[in-house]
């Protein structure tokens, strides 16, 4: 599979926004749930929800890219028992174990959206006009695709995890956040997104990450969520 040689992800440290890098030419990229394509990305890290330090059992890892139309991003979670029941669109995906997005423009808390995929390709999606006043009836029009590296449900065996590519479209990040597509994003634009996992080890507890450490035990702490600027 072709590399994207071309993208590119960096980011500075503390209060400095992640830099995310323009894709030029997607003729050569597959979104089917691999991500071999994304080779030329440097990986950001996914390993802790409320605080710097905490050491636990589980990472991930997210790599961010956009182009005219989308803002892509991709996940590669190790997992050695792949836990989701829920088979239909909108199920509570996030009480067993998900993938899980937040966009805004800003980090007012409100006008944001949330997105959610299982390893069995399963999605949530719902808009919040208003801080925590979810409207889980929307439906996105977004792409995902999921690549399974073992069993799902199937507890006796050991998995080595999934992989999972989204396109979200910049129309509709616009239309539900405080965006502006006129003129559409470019370089230069600011967002704010987090990236959760969770991760239910031994199908009990919960274990938490995030891209940015959400510092006080809310997946909607848009205060402490990750600044990025495309480039
Ligand atoms: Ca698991
Ligand atoms: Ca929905």
């Amino acid at each position: 599979m072709p590399l994207l040689a071309l993208l590119a992800v960096a980011h500075g440290g503390m209060g400095t926004p992640y830099v995310i890098r323009q894709v030029d030419d997607l003729d050569d990229y597959v979104f089917d749930g691999a991500i071999d394509d994304w080779r030329g990305v440097r990986p950001m890290r996914v390993t802790v929800k409320n605080r710097p330090g905490n050491h636990l059992p589980a990472t991930a890892s997210v790599w961010l890219a956009w182009d005219a139309a989308n803002l892509y991003v991709a996940a590669r979670l190790p997992d050695d028992d792949l836990f989701t029941e829920f088979t239909q669109q909108d199920d509570p995906l996030y009480r067993q174990e998900a993938f899980e997005l937040f966009v805004a423009a800003d980090g007012s808390g409100s006008r944001y959206l949330e997105y959610q995929v299982s390893a069995r390709g399963v999605t949530f999606d719902a808009r919040f006009p208003q801080y925590r006043r979810g409207d889980e009836a929307w439906d996105s029009r977004w792409r995902t695709a999921v690549a399974v590296d073992g069993t799902i449900d199937e507890p006796g065996d050991r998995d080595r995890g999934w992989t999972v590519e989204v396109a979200l479209p910049w129309d509709e990040l616009c239309a539900e956040t405080a965006l502006t597509c006129d003129p559409p994003p470019a370089a230069g634009a600011r967002l704010r997104i987090n990236a959760f996992r969770i991760e239910r080890p031994g199908r009990k507890g919960m274990v938490g990450l995030a891209l940015s450490p959400t510092l006080r035990p809310d997946f909607h702490a848009w205060e402490n969520a990750a600044e990025l600027e495309l480039r």
